[in-house]
């Protein structure tokens, strides 16, 4: 306990005497350089490297560097995209594993000095550098310390070959805020030729702590991210994702980069870990890491990007958001366009604190002066709220002056101290009761909480447990505008039509004539059936605002189908989930429609996977009324197919028929035709 008493004699004794000693650390802490990197808390990975020119996501090593050749690369592009959408840095893959240097290292002829671009006089990491000290932003470096074209990989000598390009980088390029290091390491690979599986001890093979010294020498205020630290570690998953209970603690010793239970085991951090080794979500604004041109429609959306955030910096990470540029070497306009969503929203949800409207704030408990509850709200992170020694229990109490909207609650630690809290309650006061309104474990640097809305009195945030006397630093509360974006829809075999909504307890409304959605339009009040033709259209109502519409058109059910045509999962083509496939035996699909139809179309989803093979290029469409003679009614090429695998679309000279038939003459690999979904646009059924 170290509260002294209040005295009223001279001056010096009322300072003296009015001040309350801090709590003491509660091990591990962070060090300065991780308090400055906890600070950024959102920064941009870019991937542009040989892998953007071979469409790939894991080079082999065996590239020429002849392929790398960008046409219209700006790296004020994407720091101004950085910068205008709150990132507080860039991370760029200077190497990544098939060993493709963008600078103009000394350490190896594979890299941008032998490839066409700007004759070999470019040198992309300090345009990106550059780059990042004009708009304000910090700069680091993901170098993979596995490299597939290195013909001593495995061996000692690459272990100096890796050495150097780290020192070539930690001095010829300014300040470096990050040093990434990827968990992936060793496999197979070109290796200077000799293209064999070469497997390395992760643990031992890079002598990890003289390599850390190299970059403590040359840039000391610059964070080691790896699997496991030194520094920051991975979050375990490449969601970007952070745990309901993130730890920033973790036993560093015993665990080390790409150690297979490293995600199941440790990722979440450990309450008593030795050391601070806080979390980074990284995660991509696409499928892949590297730029594809097949996922320009596979941009995350709005609602995925927010969960992303909520998840990560929400649950005491940071998020390492990746743009794979593309071969123009630039962010492509859809993931401009997305990030700028995310990062309106973001300002749009907090953007008034409603704690600035209560009229009444108390703590259950305070250490003393310097230590109250207006410590927790002045904005200042270096002051806070706290218990006497051996308190780790209390409570806040805000009351506003009037029923008040409040669906989020920000909350942070003040970390140099450690991270305390486990476990904490929040309650609403509403019609003069105290109810629950959620419960959490940790806190750390900063946790956010999306809570259902209510119109509230008060809230009150309840430390239940701690490591020690708990810390506030910051406590805000917001009402976060709802998302109004168009609901998704689903509809099943049998016709029903389920609308989910962007976020949760959003009213929705639709109509089936045609006519754009209003709030008078009819209510969603659950799945309804759509059994014959019609365009679906849907929005999301907030009052009298209302979201643009999903417009969807949709056929007859497909209850009564039948596919005839043999294969894997034949059940797949018609079971309206793009997210499953048929994959042919004969490249072919056919289906026995139950009766006969006025056809005048026909549609095919391919594939949607990651990673997609025997995506249908050159198609025959073929119809019968009894299933044995056939007549082709349309051949022809998906356009396009290969860079944007979406719903297509075909019309056809009207005709009657019972069953269908779409042929690949041609897939853009080779590969066994493959088919998401398979459907028909009709003029109803004649018989
Ligand atoms: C992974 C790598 O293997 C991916 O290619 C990517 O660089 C990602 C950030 O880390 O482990």
């Amino acid at each position: 306990m170290t509260f002294r008493l209040a005295c009223c004699f001279p001056l010096f004794f009322v300072l003296a005497c009015g001040s309350v000693d801090p709590p003491s650390a509660v091990m591990p802490i962070p060090s300065e350089r991780q308090l400055a990197w906890q600070d950024m808390e959102f920064y941009m990975f870019v991937h542009f490297n040989m892998n953007t020119f071979t469409n790939m996501e894991w080079g082999t090593g065996a590239e020429d560097p002849v392929q790398f050749n960008p046409s219209a690369l700006d790296a004020n592009q994407w720091a101004r995209v950085a910068k205008e959408n709150g990132m507080k840095g860039i991370i760029i893959t200077a190497k990544h594993h098939d060993g493709f240097c963008l600078w103009p290292t000394s350490t190896t002829s594979h890299s941008i000095a032998y490839s066409p671009y700007k004759n070999g006089e470019g040198d992309i990491v300090k345009e990106v550098a550059e780059a990042c000290e004009k708009h304000g932003l910090k700069f680091g470096v993901y170098l993979s310390p596995w490299d597939r074209n290195h013909p001593e990989y495995g061996n000692d000598a690459y272990i100096e070959v890796f050495r150097e390009q780290l020192r070539e980088l930690l001095t010829g390029y300014g300040d470096i805020f990050e040093v990434w290091f990827d968990g992936a390491n060793g496999g197979t690979g070109y290796y200077g030729g000799a293209n064999e599986d070469r497997r390395v001890d992760k643990k031992t093979y890079y002598d990890w702590p003289n390599t850390y010294s190299i970059i403590r020498d040359l840039q000391p205020d610059a964070v080691i991210f790896g699997d496991a630290g030194p520094d920051v570690r991975w979050v375990g998953n490449e969601h970007g994702f952070a745990y309901e209970t993130t730890w920033s603690n973790l036993m560093r010793d015993s665990i080390y980069g790409g150690m297979p239970e490293y995600s199941e085991k440790y990722s979440a951090g450990q309450e008593n870990g030795t050391h601070w080794v806080p979390a980074e979500s990284d995660v991509s604004i696409r499928p892949g890491w590297y730029y594809h041109p097949y996922e320009d429609h596979k941009v995350k959306s709005l609602p995925e990007l927010l969960d992303i955030y909520y998840y990560s910096i929400g649950r005491n990470s940071s998020l390492l958001l990746n743009f794979p540029v593309d071969t123009r070497g630039l962010i492509h306009e859809n993931d401009v366009e997305q990030v700028e969503k995310l990062y309106a929203k973001i300002q749009e949800d907090f953007k008034d604190d409603l704690i600035q409207t209560i009229n009444q704030s108390h703590a259950s408990i305070s250490r003393g002066r310097g230590f109250g509850v207006d410590q927790a709200l002045d904005g200042n992170l270096d002051t806070y709220w706290s218990t006497p020694d051996g308190q780790v229990k209390g409570d806040l109490t805000f009351e506003f002056p009037s029923p008040t909207a409040v669906n989020r609650l920000l909350v942070q630690e003040h970390i140099p101290l450690g991270q305390r809290i486990k476990a904490f309650e929040i309650e609403a006061k509403m019609d003069g009761e105290w109810v629950t309104w959620t419960e959490g474990t940790t806190v750390g640097y900063k946790r956010i909480l999306r809570l259902d809305e209510k119109e509230v009195e008060g809230v009150r945030f309840r430390v239940l447990d701690a490591k020690a006397s708990p810390t506030i630093a910051n406590l805000a509360l917001y009402r976060a505008p709802k998302l109004l974006l168009a609901p998704t829809v689903e509809r099943d075999k049998s016709g029903r039509v389920t609308l989910i909504p962007a976020e949760e307890n959003l009213q929705m409304v639709y109509s089936l004539d045609g006519t754009d959605p209003s709030p008078e339009s009819t209510p969603y009040e659950g799945p309804f059936m759509v059994a014959s033709p019609s365009v679906l259209k849907a929005a999301a109502l907030e009052g009298e605002e209302i979201s643009e519409p999903l417009v969807q058109k949709m056929d007859i059910p497909k209850a009564a189908w039948k596919v005839i045509s043999k294969g894997k999962n034949p059940e797949h083509l018609i079971d309206e989930n793009p997210r499953t496939n048929f994959v042919s035996e004969n490249n072919e699909a056919v289906v026995d429609l139950g009766e006969t139809y006025r056809l005048k179309g026909f549609t095919y989803l391919p594939m949607q996977n990651r990673y997609i093979a025997g995506v249908i290029k050159e198609y025959e469409f073929a119809v019968s009324r009894n299933g044995r003679n056939w007549e082709t009614v349309k051949k022809g090429e998906f356009g396009n197919i290969a860079n944007s695998p979406v719903l297509q679309e075909l019309g056809i000279d009207p005709v009657n028929a019972r069953y269908i038939r779409l042929r690949a003459i041609d897939t853009l690999d080779g590969e066994p035709a493959s088919f998401a979904e398979l459907g028909v646009v009709t003029e109803g059924a004649i018989e």
